[in-house]
C-alpha cells in the first residue's frame, strides 16, 4: 500500500464511533473517505464535525471527503467497489431494517473485493453476513472509546481511542488472506499516528471481554436509570446485581468460547470509569433519547451461547427479559405495535 494509491472507504453511521474513525482515516492520508449520515447529515454537511479529543486535540469544522445522506448504490451509480466498508451504526436486529438490508446497495452479495469492517458491539454480528455475503471478508472492530456525542456533529472524547481489529473466521475464505486485510486496515487507520489501533487476532476474546461491561452494566444502568457512578453508590446494586451478572459472562466466555478472562476482570470493569464521571452507558443514553437499545447482540447472544453449553445464567436471563420489555415499550411509543383498546 502506497500513498499514491489511496484506499476508498465508505463509512456508514456518523455517530461518535464513525466520526472518530473518519477523522483517523482521513488524517492518515491513506484513505479517501465517504460518510453516510442520516439524522445529522444537514448539521455535518453545513459545518462539519467539531472534535475535542485527547488524540487529536481541538479540531473544528472537519469534513469527510464526501458526505452523503443515502447509501451509495454502486451498480446504479456506477461507483467502483469500495476497498472497505465500515459499519458503525447501531446494530438492532429486532427492529428493521437489518444491517444487511442497509449495506446491500453498496455491497453486492457475490462481492470478494470489498472488506466489511463491523465497528459494532456484541456477539455473532458477523453470522448473518456469512449467509448473505458468503465471500466477503468481514473484520471485527472492538472500540474501547470514551466518547459521547453532545449536540449533532459535536464530539467529546475523554479517553484515548483504542481499536482492536481482527478477522472473523469464514469457511469460504483463506484465513491468511482475511488476516492480511485486517493488518492493512490497521496500518491505514494508524497512519495518522494519533490513535491506538492494533491487530488483535483473538476476536472472541476481545468481544467477550467487552461484554463484561456491555451485557451487564450497560443494560442495568439503562433499566434502573442510574449511571455508572450512581449504580456504585446505590444500595447493594454492585454486589447484588452487577457482579453476579458479570460472573455469568465470565463463565459463559469460558464454557462457550474457551475464552479465559482473568479473575480481576469483574472488579476492573466495575471500576473502569471514574465514579465521579457519572458516565451513562450507550443503552441508557439511547433510552433517554427515546431510541431502541442494542440488547440482542449485547445481551441476548451471550446469554444464548452460554445456555447452549449449560451455563446457569439467572441474572442475565432476567436482564434480557426486562430489556426485551423495555424495547417493546419503545416500539409502542413509536407506533410500531397495535394494542387492544382500553375498556
Ligand atoms: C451540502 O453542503 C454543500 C456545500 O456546503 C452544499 O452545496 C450542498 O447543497 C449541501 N447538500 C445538501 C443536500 O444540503
Ligand atoms: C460457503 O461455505 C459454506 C459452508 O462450507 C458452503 O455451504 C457454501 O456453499 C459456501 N459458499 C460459497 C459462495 O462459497
Ligand atoms: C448518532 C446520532 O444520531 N447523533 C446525533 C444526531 O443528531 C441528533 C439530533 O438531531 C442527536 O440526538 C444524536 O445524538
Amino acid at each position: 500500500m502506497t500513498n499514491a494509491h489511496k484506499k476508498t472507504v465508505l463509512v456508514i453511521g456518523g455517530g461518535a464511533v464513525g466520526a472518530v474513525a473518519v477523522l483517523n482515516l482521513q488524517v492518515g492520508g491513506l484513505a479517501d473517505v465517504t460518510i453516510v449520515l442520516r439524522s445529522n447529515f444537514s448539521a455535518v454537511n453545513a459545518t462539519g464535525y467539531d472534535f475535542e479529543s485527547g488524540d487529536h486535540g481541538s479540531v473544528t469544522g472537519f469534513k469527510p471527503s464526501v458526505i452523503r445522506n443515502t447509501i451509495p448504490d454502486i451498480i446504479k451509480e456506477s461507483i467502483p467497489s469500495y476497498d472497505y466498508i465500515l459499519l458503525s451504526t447501531k446494530n438492532i436486529p429486532d427492529v428493521p431494517p437489518t444491517v444487511i438490508d442497509l449495506v446491500s446497495p453498496a455491497l453486492p452479495s457475490e462481492n470478494t473485493h470489498t472488506t466489511l469492517v463491523l465497528l459494532q458491539n456484541g456477539l455473532n454480528i458477523e453470522k448473518p453476513f456469512l449467509n448473505s455475503h458468503p465471500t466477503t471478508p468481514v473484520l471485527s472492530g472492538v472500540s474501547l472509546i470514551g466518547s459521547a456525542e453532545l449536540t449533532p456533529g459535536q464530539i467529546v472524547q475523554d479517553e484515548p481511542d483504542k481499536l482492536f481489529i481482527g478477522a472473523f473466521s469464514n469457511p469460504n475464505l483463506s484465513e491468511p488472506a482475511t488476516q492480511d486485510r485486517a493488518r492493512e486496515f490497521v496500518a491505514m487507520y494508524s497512519a495518522a499516528g494519533k490513535t491506538q489501533c492494533v491487530y488483535s487476532p483473538n476476536v472472541l476474546h476481545d468481544r467477550w471481554k467487552k461484554l463484561v461491561y456491555n451485557a451487564c452494566l450497560n443494560p442495568i444502568c439503562a433499566i434502573t436509570g442510574l449511571d455508572t457512578g450512581r449504580i456504585r453508590l446505590a444500595d447493594e446494586a454492585i454486589e447484588g446485581l452487577v457482579k453476579p451478572a458479570m460472573r455469568e459472562i465470565v463463565a459463559a466466555a469460558k464454557a462457550a468460547a474457551g475464552v479465559d478472562l482473568d479473575d480481576g476482570i469483574v472488579q476492573w470493569t466495575v471500576d473502569m470509569d471514574p465514579l465521579e464521571s457519572y458516565l451513562k452507558p450507550s443503552m441508557q443514553q439511547d433510552l433517554e433519547k427515546g431510541n431502541f437499545i442494542e440488547f440482542e447482540n449485547l445481551l441476548g447472544e451471550p446469554l444464548r451461547e452460554g445456555r447452549k453449553v449449560g451455563v446457569f445464567m439467572p441474572t442475565l436471563q432476567v436482564l434480557y427479559q426486562l430489556a426485551k420489555a423495555v424495547q417493546w415499550r419503545n416500539m409502542e411509543r413509536k407506533g410500531m405495535v397495535d394494542i387492544p383498546k382500553k375498556k
